[in-house]
């Protein structure tokens, strides 16, 4: 598909000039990044990114017919959820963190809520030195929106589920430990 150097097979007849065949692969592998750049932030619900990607997104139009997500106002119910530090570089234990790395987890990981009920999620992330986010998910790989939780920051917004179930949530820079839960009730 693409120009190829010298570096990356064994030299034939007609073959770019090694320098002018990487540019090349650059450029359009680059363009091919910006394109797809452009279409994600039209496409906004969609599969989870990769591990540690640092995109967000509210629900779209699709994904606020499951679950409408404001920034203020009307919230009849209020959770809290941390950002717990279960073995950390700063505390340990080494031995831990030397087999698994460090180790976050959602502190509660699991909630319940009321269908049609306003509900205030607030997240805090307790580290000052690590970013975390929340990835809601309707079903597995498919994020109807994504936060980042900025080190030391509260994250509040208040959720209206339409759809009752069980949903899951997570953070996508400590996979695959880091995530939660959130059952959808029927309304009060
Ligand atoms: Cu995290």
């Amino acid at each position: 598909m693409y120009p190829q150097c010298d570096s990356c097979s064994p030299p034939l007849p007609g073959r770019l000039p090694r320098t002018q065949a990487c540019l090349t692969a650059v450029c359009v592998a680059a363009a091919m990044l910006i394109g797809l750049s452009a279409g994600a932030a039209d496409t906004r619900s969609r599969a989870a990114p990769a591990e540690g990607a640092a995109r967000s997104f509210m629900p779209d139009a699709a994904a606020s017919r499951i679950v409408t997500v404001a920034s203020d106002g009307g919230a009849t119910a209020d959770i809290v959820i941390l950002t717990e530090a279960v073995a950390v570089k700063e505390t340990g234990p080494k031995e831990t963190i030397g087999h698994f790395g460090e180790v976050y987890a959602f502190s509660p990981a699991f909630i319940a809520v009321h269908r049609d009920q306003p509900t205030r999620i607030t997240l805090w992330n307790l580290q000052s030195d690590d970013d975390h986010d929340f990835m809601l998910e309707d079903r597995p790989g498919h994020a109807l929106m994504h936060l980042r939780l900025k080190p030391l920051s509260k994250t509040s917004y208040t959720y209206t589920f339409h759809r009752e179930g069980l949903f899951a949530f997570r953070c996508a820079v400590h996979q695959p430990e880091m995530n939660g839960q959130i059952l959808v009730l029927p309304p009060r």
